[in-house]
């Protein structure tokens, strides 16, 4: 799913892969004189890095013209690229069969990279470059095993050493849809991963080429091809000047080779090379081959030159796999983290839990399963069904986009569509009987804030219940003894649940009307934060990266909040309700000072209630204050944190946020 820019790049990146892996698979197989296995090397590799890997076979290894094959790919860059090639193409096949396996297994990251590296190897070794060598040198498949192993051995070492980083920055980094195979992440990451261990172990596959190590390019013509080149070249080419050349370099190259290091060269007969190829070997025409039908190849390093240069590959290695372990949790596993995608500015260190990281991950797009505009509000009154004079309620949570703003929606949280959640209005002494049901991914549970009621009704996940998994439900039934403005909660991983939008009013009203402290009008405010970044929305939390840009009354920030009339000489009953998770809002309302009447639901003595303009709504508390109109006009209700009025740091229409218009006639 294409949530993030990135994803649109890789879609692009993805289609000209696929072109330029078709076009270098098309010009191997019909125009390109080389080996079977040197192909696949190319095909595999443009599959990896896409249109960089054209870029590479046109410039290192495509034939320009027929009969130039040989000449073209002489130079030792190309030979470097055509040894890289062999590797990476072996190499990185086995790394992301690995990752792609082991991320489907679960298996911590750390392990993930070991199992790669050894598969990287496997590949490398006993498939392109020992058949590679083969067709190059002949003799028996074990044999060239045995010569390509200590190249093969420094080459995956500075390979792994520029992938496995790669992979571990990117796929434990902050968009961990990168850890799964089914993402177009995990492949991007892979092939960034491919062409990052190429420029790695470039370097060393130039130096092992001139060391005679190893070999690069080289050319492999059918006879009949042959024949028809001998014609053009007489006009065309001068193959036998460049072929002569390529000669002249590696006779050089012979003439160090230290003799006590020949033995591979020594035991071959010229007849070894090339067989069942028909080949033109030896006529000449490969810089990569000598032209007396030897093998072309002495390693012209010394047992302490090589290994030093293994000691060096080795030491690239280690700090290619083990230095990301300083910054990036490496015990963690696909499995574990799942397609998470963190906040930015989160920290993330070695130490960060797989739970912090599912705590404050994105509600990730493809969950949701509705999405409303402005016009849909919530906080609507939930009607009952009443059965046996129990009043029956259905909450249902799931996954939703609200708006919030006539251009900002968020990915929420909610029950029954909305946020916040349906306001449930019943009478002190009604039987309820409430069926919650979970859509969400994760479980959840309901508590009734500040009810007298069973102990297994009171929702604590894991404390009375079980929570209430993806799919499941669970009957919550109580008698509402008391009065006043309470409020429902997720108790359920409250950090994330109820920061993304689970949570609803519950409004009691007294057994006896008498008992309410009227007012003309009663309007409640439910206060929530957000943090909205990327086109994503986390929970937010007072933690680094989890500091929220967004405010909401009632799901709505400021200037989409409601606006309350009246006339000069009506009272407004505002029921605060700390419906926020992790933030104090002091709450004040301009034109004069209300009287606090109650406090978490419980009304306050007339002797002891007191005037204010005022009340800190910490999370969980609730003030029910009385607010005279005294005089025309807009009467702001808004929270006193300059930045709770703002819309992501901006003010529009004089606020943004938590702020509410009384708008009075006279
Ligand atoms: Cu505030």
């Amino acid at each position: 799913m294409f949530v993030q820019p990135v994803d649109y790049f890789l879609a692009v990146w993805f289609v000209l892969a696929g072109l330029s892996t078709a076009y270098v698979a098309w010009d191997q197989f019909r125009n390109n004189p080389e080996p079977v296995v040197m192909k696949w090397g190319f095909i595999l590799v443009t599959l990896y890095m896409g249109p960089l890997g054209l870029l590479i076979y046109v410039l290192a290894d495509k034939e320009p013209r027929p009969g130039e094959h040989e000449a073209f790919t002489k130079p030792l860059w190309k030979q470097g690229v055509g040894s890289t090639i062999h590797c990476v193409a072996g190499d990185a096949t086995g790394i992301i069969l690995a990752a792609a396996i082991t991320a489907a297994l679960g298996l911590p990251m750390w392990i993930d990279l070991i199992v790669e590296y050894v598969a990287g190897f496997a590949f490398g070794l006993f498939i392109f470059q020992s058949l590679f060598m083969k067709s190059m040198m002949g003799g028996t498949y074990w044999e060239n095993v045995r010569k390509s192993f200590m190249p093969e051995f420094i080459s995956m070492n500075f390979m792994m050493a520029g992938m496995a980083p790669v992979m571990s920055f990117l796929m434990m980094g902050s968009d961990m849809r990168a850890m799964e195979p089914t993402e177009l992440l995990f492949w991007g990451v892979m092939s960034f991963g491919v062409i990052v261990g190429f420029i790695t172990a470039y370097p060393a596959n130039v130096g092992m080429v001139a060391r005679g190590l190893k070999h690069g390019l080289m050319t492999e013509r059918e006879p009949e091809f042959d024949k028809a080149r001998e014609g053009r070249r007489e006009h065309a080419y001068s193959g036998a000047e460049a072929g002569r050349e390529g000669h002249h370099a590696y006779a050089r190259l012979n003439e160090h080779a230290n003799p006590g290091h020949g033995g591979p060269g020594g035991n071959r007969r010229a007849g070894d090379h090339g067989s069942g190829h028909g080949s033109s070997h030896g006529n000449g025409g490969g810089g990569s081959r000598g032209p007396h039908g030897g093998h072309g190849m002495e390693p012209d390093a010394t047992v302490p030159q090589l290994a030093a240069f293994g000691g060096v590959s080795v030491l690239a290695l280690a700090l290619g796999m083990i230095a990301p372990a300083n910054w990036v949790n490496l015990t963690l596993s696909a499995r574990d983290v799942g397609g998470a995608i963190m906040p930015p500015g989160m920290i993330m260190d070695r130490d960060t839990p797989a739970a912090a990281m599912l705590d404050m991950a994105a509600v990730h797009p493809r969950l949701v399963t509705a999405s409303h505009g402005l016009e849909v509000r919530g906080d609507r009154e939930l009607k009952p069904r009443i059965e046996n004079g129990v009043k029956m309620f259905d909450l249902e949570t799931s996954v939703i986009r609200w708006a919030i703003l006539p251009d900002v929606k968020v990915d929420a949280y909610a029950i029954n569509s909305q946020v916040p959640g349906p306001r449930l209005h019943i009478r002190q002494g009604d039987r309820v009987r409430i069926n919650v049901t979970n859509r969400l991914p994760e479980s959840t549970t309901i508590h009734w804030h500040g009810l007298i009621l069973p102990n297994e009704m009171d929702g604590p996940a894991e404390i009375t219940q079980e929570p209430i998994p993806p799919g499941g439900s669970y009957r919550y039934e109580f008698t509402a003894d008391q009065s006043g403005t309470y409020f429902y909660h997720s108790h359920d991983h409250v950090d994330r649940q109820q920061a993304l939008g689970l949570y609803g009013a519950l409004i009691i009203d007294p057994a006896n009307p008498q008992d309410e402290i009227a007012a003309d009008h009663d309007y409640v405010i439910q206060l929530q934060e957000w943090l909205m970044r990327e086109g994503l929305t986390f929970p937010s939390m007072p933690m680094d990266g989890g500091q929220p840009n967004y405010f909401t009354i009632n799901g709505r920030a400021y200037p989409s909040t409601d606006t309350i009339r009246m006339k000069v000489g009506e009272t407004l009953k505002v029921r605060f309700i700390g419906t926020n998770n992790g933030f104090v809002h002091p709450m004040h309302i301009h034109g004069g000072p209300f009287e606090v009447v109650a406090r978490d639901g419980e009304t306050i003595p007339e002797s002891a209630r007191f005037l204010a303009d005022t009340v800190n709504v910490g999370p969980g508390q609730r003030y029910d204050v009385v607010w005279q109109a005294r005089r025309p006009g807009k009467w702001l209700i808004h929270c006193h944190i300059g930045h709770h009025t703002t819309n992501n740091n901006v003010e529009e229409k004089g606020g943004g946020g938590l702020m509410v218009v009384i708008d009075v006639q006279p």
